[in-house]
């Protein structure tokens, strides 16, 4: 399996593979390993820096993880608490912090977004390309305010004071909400991991939407701070595009109340973002695999089924179950596109 897997004379700086997480034993032991993602109940501390242990449960009976291969040697650490993996062309890193108090979910946030943008500069990587963020509860009310508006509100305050250009550097991003039993104390139920690179990736809003960050009030005092996908260059010829979690929303407005009128909006949204991404580029832009998240029990296989039709090409899924950031909504989907001369 890992031969196989490795590009050569490519720019592009990770590839992602799914693969059954069986095979993380082989490649933890390779060099060439920038991050693992698995996705099930997260009871440990932060043991290797590379291993990233979501706590959401799988809706198909396989046990499928994320393997993120660099095509360069990795360099790996914890400092300060943030376990980072940098193949010198990006910094993979990830943080977990306990919350220590039942409504102190908003300054927390702050905190570990502040913390991560130090690691990140001091290691020479100070543009975020994609952000992503679990907490349990996001949907739940602590002191009068929805989980996921504190969250968005210390975000917020620390990309303000982070971002010289607030509005022309958001990441990439996604925020759910962890269903699986808390993480035990020490393991941090806040659990956030991103892409940063040496220098900044572009900026791209899907022309269906009204950018999250310009989300009118009603939503939260401080709209959540993510662009809709980020387009990257590692090459003239070699791009990548992190798609950052597309719902089923027009305007601000939440569309549809059943799950698969909600999936073929979000369809649609997700075949204007990369209509409009390609736009830009001088090469092909191909998708390359994606993440559903549901927030109930559905069928992956029929899930699926309607994906590949809406794209006309099957990309690797992995399904999740998730509570997603606003209560109506039932689905939502990330992914990345790879452009390339070939
Ligand atoms: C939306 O479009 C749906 O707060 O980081 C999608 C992606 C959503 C990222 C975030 C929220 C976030 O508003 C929700």
């Amino acid at each position: 399996m890992r031969q196989s897997t490795l590009k050569t004379a490519s720019a592009l700086p990770f590839t992602i593979l799914y693969s059954q997480d069986t095979h993380a034993r082989e490649w933890l032991d390779d060099d060439h390993l920038l991050a693992l993602i698995q996705f099930r109940e997260s009871n440990a501390a932060l043991q290797d820096p590379r291993i990233c242990t979501v706590a959401l449960p799988q809706l198909e009976r396989t046990e499928t993880a994320e393997f993120w291969i660099s095509p360069w040697p990795v360099h790996t650490g914890v400092s300060h608490g943030i376990g980072y993996a940098d193949n010198g062309s990006i910094l993979f890193l990830q943080l977990r912090l306990d919350e220590y108090a039942e409504d102190a979910l908003q300054p927390l946030t702050a905190v570990a977004y502040r913390r991560l943008f130090a690691a990140a500069r001091a290691r020479g990587y100070p543009y975020f390309l994609r952000i992503w963020n679990y907490f349990p509860g996001i949907n739940q009310e602590r002191s009068g305010l929805e989980r996921y508006r504190g969250f968005c509100a210390g975000r917020h305050q620390a990309l303000i004071a982070e971002l010289a250009e607030y509005e022309m550097h958001l990441p990439a991003a996604c925020a759910l909400g962890t269903t699986l039993p808390d993480s035990a104390p020490g393991a941090g139920s806040l659990h956030l991991y991103a892409l940063a690179a040496r220098e900044p990736g572009a900026q791209i809003e899907n022309p269906r939407q009204i950018s999250a960050f310009h989300y009118p009030p009603q939503y939260g005092h401080r709209s959540p701070s993510f662009s809709r996908a980020v387009l990257k260059a590692w090459s003239t010829q070699e791009y990548q595009l992190y798609i950052s979690g597309t719902a089923s929303i027009v305007g601000h407005n939440s569309q549809h109340t059943s799950l698969i009128a909600q999936l073929d909006e979000t369809l649609l949204n997700l075949k204007t973002l990369l209509a409009h991404a390609s736009r830009s580029i001088p090469v092909p832009l191909q998708l390359a695999l994606l993440k559903i998240y549901c927030r109930s029990d559905a069928d992956p296989a029929a899930l699926r089924h309607r994906i590949v039709q809406a794209f006309g090409v099957d990309v690797p899924m992995l399904f999740l179950r998730a509570d997603i950031c606003r209560r109506e909504l039932l689905i939502e989907i990330e992914g990345m596109a790879v452009g390339t001369a070939r």
